[in-house]
């Protein structure tokens, strides 16, 4: 168990509107590899530019479902974790608190988080490519539930049952504009938070990295949990180096 310095858990404790803000690194104890970390970060083993683009879907949609069909499977096969639980926890604590997630998995609303907001979207929402904001109806598709695809094996997308547009991961990619009600509703807790704690993120993806900045200019206090220094140091009053399974339970203890 780490011990917290003084008075951290009293910031907590004392506070009437938390933003918890999480990246990749809390679940990577859950067995979700992250994007950055050396050697095991997904961009260390993948081209995010052949898998994480429009372009790359348009050029190859059989590569780019397949690899997220891949990622799909094992996020089914993940558990929630400590830190994800005692994410949970700080909302039952403070009932103020607003969890927002770059993640795309679906940990924290299976640890009991109400309706975080996901910023980079969701594997689990697949949409439709003709129409932005459709949600696309389509049959099972090979790679689904007991059926695990190989990480690089190419699947063909499915076609919306409604228009017969091909369906897409319902992910954000790189050079496509962040979900705007998300943006905006996560923009507007940061700036009213007393306290946010910045969670497992490397914090250099905008414009999703500008929300713990947002809440640091705005008055809060700002705790970051990360085994590693990141640009977020500069504007974190605390910074607590160790893992998000280990560190946050110890916050509601
Ligand atoms: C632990 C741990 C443990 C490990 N416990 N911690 C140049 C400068 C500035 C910006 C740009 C630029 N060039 C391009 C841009 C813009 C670009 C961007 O920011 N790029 C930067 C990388 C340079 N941004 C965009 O393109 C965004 N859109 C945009 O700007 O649109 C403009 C627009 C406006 C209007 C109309 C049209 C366009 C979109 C960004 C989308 C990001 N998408 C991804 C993929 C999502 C889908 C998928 O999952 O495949 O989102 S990329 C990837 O990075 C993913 C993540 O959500 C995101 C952030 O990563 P995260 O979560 O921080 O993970 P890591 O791996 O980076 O860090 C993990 C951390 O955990 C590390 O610090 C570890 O130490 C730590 N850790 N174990 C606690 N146990």
């Amino acid at each position: 168990m780490s011990a917290l310095p003084p008075g951290v858990a009293a910031l907590l404790g004392q506070a009437r509107r938390v933003v918890v803000f999480t990246g990749a690194g809390i679940s990577a104890e859950s067995g979700v590899p992250t994007f950055r970390d050396d050697l095991t970060g997904l961009w260390a083993r993948f081209d995010a530019e052949r898998l994480a683009t429009p372009e790359a879907f348009h050029t190859d949609p059989d590569l780019v479902w397949g690899w997220y069909e891949w990622r799909r499977a094992r996020v089914r096969r993940a558990e929630p974790n400590a830190g994800h639980r005692a994410t949970a926890a700080i909302e039952a604590l403070v009932p103020g608190t607003v969890v927002i997630t770059q993640n795309v998995d679906d940990l924290h609303e299976r640890a009991g988080s109400h309706a975080p907001i996901h910023l980079h979207g969701s594997l689990f929402a697949p949409r439709c490519v003709a129409e932005a904001g459709h949600p696309a109806a389509f049959p099972a598709v090979e790679g689904g539930q007991g059926d695990e695809p190989g990480e690089g094996r190419r699947i063909p997308p499915p076609r919306c049952a409604d228009c017969g547009a091909l369906v897409r991961p319902g992910v954000v990619w790189f050079g496509e504009a962040l979900p705007g009600a998300a943006l905006s509703a996560a923009v507007d807790a940061a700036a009213a938070c007393d306290v946010l704690l910045t969670v497992g993120t490397s914090g250099v993806v905008y414009p999703a990295a500008e929300i713990p900045r947002i809440a640091a200019h705005s008055g809060a206090t700002v705790i970051q949990i990360n085994p590693e220094p990141t640009p977020l140091d500069r504007i974190s009053a605390v910074n607590l180096r160790g893992s998000a399974a280990q560190m946050l339970p110890t916050l509601v203890d």
